[in-house]
């Protein structure tokens, strides 16, 4: 089996799209690959972080992955930070690298515009992301279309690695998942559900109680025309419920557009809020009884041990090409 590695950024509170939009994919991967799913907290340090709420949070989005349906059977799951060769590996890496090719990475040269007190590490970033992806000879590295560049700058230092030192690192292949439902947020249907918007009135988030799922729901923006059917363009609003639906459902959009023809908005909006309340409360159920037991500490520390006597392999190999050492 193909090994398939990626790193989850514990950026902010995990949406209705980063589950239909990104979790969902994840799901379909881990009976494809040898999957190693990994929260990159280093990387996150790369922005300012308020410290416990970041230690929180990373916690909180391992356990809601698996409640959503990633199998701890099928997957290691495992913390950046709790495998000290990633840095290693990274610095060994960074000295192979030059500063001409960071600095034609566009992840930084957007993040850096225009401020002031750019750390060094958000410039490094895309070097300890090839760490993380080498370290563990993987085949795949499903990404957003805006990783791409990194996992292509892994390539290129492993090529060099390799034909400097002698064969060494598998080159990954990035898997760019293909282009799903996009979940607009509930108060402006021309914008992408995302969590990094401050404004939470319009976004579904997983952990989301009961009652704020159907408030939320039920003040969605609509338009003033009063029939149900699926136009982008012209009733942005209306569509993204259909689209909610028919993803929380498993049905196809004609088949919801159908079913939906002849209902008022209210009654509409009733029913995604049903189907909803009825996925999030499953997926509630199955984080709160993990995010309370000693099951997710032993998964991740399961993930640590398997990753540390792998990675070790790795670097002390890497390390000794390289003359370090005694
Ligand atoms: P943000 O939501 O802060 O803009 P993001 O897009 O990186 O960040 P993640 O949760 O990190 O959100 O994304 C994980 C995956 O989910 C990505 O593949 C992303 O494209 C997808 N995704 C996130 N939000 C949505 C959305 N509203 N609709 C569809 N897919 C989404
Ligand atoms: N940069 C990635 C997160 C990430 C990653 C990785 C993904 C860090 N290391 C290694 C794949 C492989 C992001 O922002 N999504």
């Amino acid at each position: 089996m193909k090994k398939l590695l990626t790193g989850l950024q514990p950026s902010g509170e995990l949406t209705l799209g980063s589950l239909i939009g990104g979790i969902s994919g994840s799901v379909k991967n881990q009976d494809l690959y040898d999957s190693y799913i990994f929260v990159p907290d280093m990387h996150a340090i790369t922005v300012e972080q308020d410290p416990k709420l970041l230690k929180e949070r990373i916690r909180k989005n391992v356990a809601l992955y698996i409640a959503c349906g990633l199998d701890p059977k099928k997957n290691t799951f495992y913390i950046q930070s709790e495998n000290l060769y990633h840095a290693n590996l990274s610095w060994i890496l960074e000295c192979n690298t030059y500063i001409g090719e960071a600095s034609r990475m566009t992840q930084f040269k957007e993040k850096s515009n225009n401020k002031q007190n750019v750390s060094v590490g958000l410039f490094t970033y895309p070097i300890l992301m090839a760490s993380d992806i080498l370290l563990y000879d993987a085949d795949v590295v499903p990404t957003g279309i805006d990783q791409k560049q990194h996992v292509e700058l892994a390539r290129d230092l492993a090529t060099r690695f390799n034909n400097k030192y002698g064969e060494t690192f598998k080159l990954p292949e990035p898997l760019i998942p293909e282009v799903g439902a996009k979940i607009k947020d509930l108060q402006d249907p021309t914008k992408k559900m995302s969590k990094s918007n401050p404004n939470p009135k319009g976004i579904i988030y997983l952990l989301d109680d009961e009652d704020t799922l159907r408030k939320k729901v039920m003040s969605a923006v609509t338009d003033s025309e009063g029939k149900v059917y699926y136009d982008e363009d012209n009733k942005p609003g209306i569509s993204n419920l259909l689209t909610i639906y028919s993803s929380l459902k498993g049905i196809s959009l004609k088949e919801t557009e159908e079913y939906f023809k002849d209902y008022n908005y209210g009654d509409l909006k009733k029913e995604v809020a049903d189907i909803l309340v009825e996925k999030l409360t499953e997926i509630q159920k199955k984080y709160n009884d993990l995010i309370s037991s000693s099951m997710l500490d032993e998964i991740l520390d399961e993930g640590a041990r398997i990753t540390n006597e792998y990675a070790k392999k790795k670097y002390e190999e890497v390390k000794n090409k390289v003359g370090l050492g005694r």
